[in-house]
């Protein structure tokens, strides 16, 4: 029985989002479209299928597909990343991450990574997260440009000893000083590292420099540039086991049985390899490079239009607008003003942010899924120019003081930009060059 007969309402609501997702551009930075064979390789019957452990040394029987399944995955993983260890099972970005804290650090050591307002990931060691609650975080930031403040990385690093360094991000425009970080890690005997979650597609490519020189581990979401299924990875470089041999076994038993994981998702790990085995096709080097070029051309458009934007540009997929001429914590207006003309982005702190992260002073937003489904450089323009127009036509708009009065002023807010007639005029232009570029297609 397929599902619109067994439960219409779900059915109706995956269509509903298939058709957002083809009639709208999706610039969220951390989202894009996956190909059909990942999404099949998704829904496959493997989900149905138990397998803890590794492959060859399972706590279940009937696992030999699945070994072979997982051994693709793996060596896919190394041959993408040229990284001689590869973990394929985390759930996703966050347990990957977890895992290294437990393969390299005892509770209570001391970490550094990347302030949460400041571009970082939670798991980096942000307060509200385990790995601020169960080590010593000690978050280092970017400077006034948006860069990496390296010399407080150094001064930080050599005043507390930490035992692991991060270097990566989910709101940072430039590429990432791995060299320079791990020479800092080196000099204070620090684990180093790098989250390339929303670059991996780029390193694949060759458009953003590889951690794989400088970093012990590299953890990476499957779902981003990547363009994989949601899921994540764990690497350990040639560099990390010069380090500590035993540092690909003890990743493994972080992640089953030490860490948050029961069961590998073997449906899920499928959908990696597939979307892996894409990622290592000539045509990707050339998806990842069109990646960048549409970033920057884009940030020159909205740059040329009086649009500001953090660090004046960008090295990578993603642009970081900063929306404080006008005032503080009006990223909310901008995200909801887009969303209306059909065009997803995220609300985001920006460096220094004078709001909180909840009401934050900027938008995220990046081109890896609009260049999946083909656009270029001319489009990047037409684009840049209607979100600059919506910037503009929402310059009045200033978020209340008083906490009490926020919500009814956005809900007021949103009422009024419903009715906006340029919104409206740009929505049907956005249908229009959707259609020239479908997706989701055979
Ligand atoms: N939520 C992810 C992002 O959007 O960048 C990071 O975990």
């Amino acid at each position: 029985m397929k599902l619109n007969t067994t439960d219409p309402k779900i059915y109706e609501l995956i269509q509903a989002e298939l058709k957002r997702r083809r009639e709208g551009l999706e610039m969220i930075p951390s989202e894009n479209h996956t190909s059909l064979a990942v999404l099949e390789a998704l829904g496959s019957v493997l989900t149905d299928k138990y397998a803890e452990g590794y492959p060859g040394k399972r706590y279940y029987g009937g696992n030999q597909y699945i070994d072979q399944i997982e051994e693709l995955a793996i060596a896919r993983a190394k041959e993408a990343f040229g990284v001689p260890y590869a973990n394929v099972q985390p759930y996703s970005g966050s347990p990957a991450n977890i895992a290294v804290y437990l393969a390299t650090c005892n509770i209570g050591d001391k970490v550094m990574g990347q302030n949460l307002p400041d571009g970082g990931h939670l798991t980096h060691g942000w307060k509200a997260n385990l790995s601020a609650k169960l080590y010593n975080s000690v978050p280092y930031h970017v400077k006034k440009d948006g860069y990496i403040d390296l010399e407080e990385v150094q001064k930080l690093a050599q005043e507390n000893r930490p035992k692991l360094i991060w270097c990566g991000a989910t709101a940072y425009v430039r590429e990432f000083p791995f060299e320079e970080m791990s020479k800092i890690a080196d000099e204070v005997g620090a684990y180093f590292a790098c989250d390339i979650a929303h670059i991996a597609g780029l390193v694949i490519a060759g458009a953003h420099k590889s951690p794989v020189n400088y970093a012990h581990i590299v953890t990476t979401t499957t779902h981003k540039t990547l363009r994989g299924p949601r899921g994540g990875l764990i690497m350990v470089t040639k560099k990390g086991l010069e380090k500590d041999p035993e540092l690909g076994d003890k990743i493994d038993k972080a992640v089953f049985p030490g860490g948050l994981q029961g069961g590998p998702h073997e449906n899920q790990i499928a959908a990696i390899a597939v979307a892996l085995g894409e990622a290592l096709r000539p045509e990707f080097k050339e998806y990842g490079k069109q990646i960048v070029k549409n970033a920057r051309e884009l940030a020159g458009s909205l740059t040329e239009r009086g649009v500001k934007i953090v660090s004046n540009g960008t090295d990578n997929h993603m642009i970081v607008i900063d929306l404080t001429p006008d005032g503080p914590g009006r990223g909310v207006f901008l995200q909801d003003a887009l969303d209306e003309a059909g065009i997803t982005v995220n609300k985001n702190t920006i460096p220094q942010d004078p709001s909180s992260p909840f009401y934050p002073s900027g938008v995220r937003l990046g081109t890896p899924a609009i260049t999946t489904r083909g656009m270029k450089e001319e489009e990047m323009r037409t684009i840049g120019d209607w979100i600059s127009q919506i910037v503009s036509e929402i310059k009045k708009y200033r978020l209340p003081e008083l906490k009490e009065e926020k919500a009814d002023y956005i809900k007021n807010f949103k009422d009024e930009i419903r009715q906006n007639k340029l919104i409206g005029e740009i929505k049907q232009k956005v249908l229009e060059l959707c259609k020239k570029f479908p997706v989701y297609e055979e």
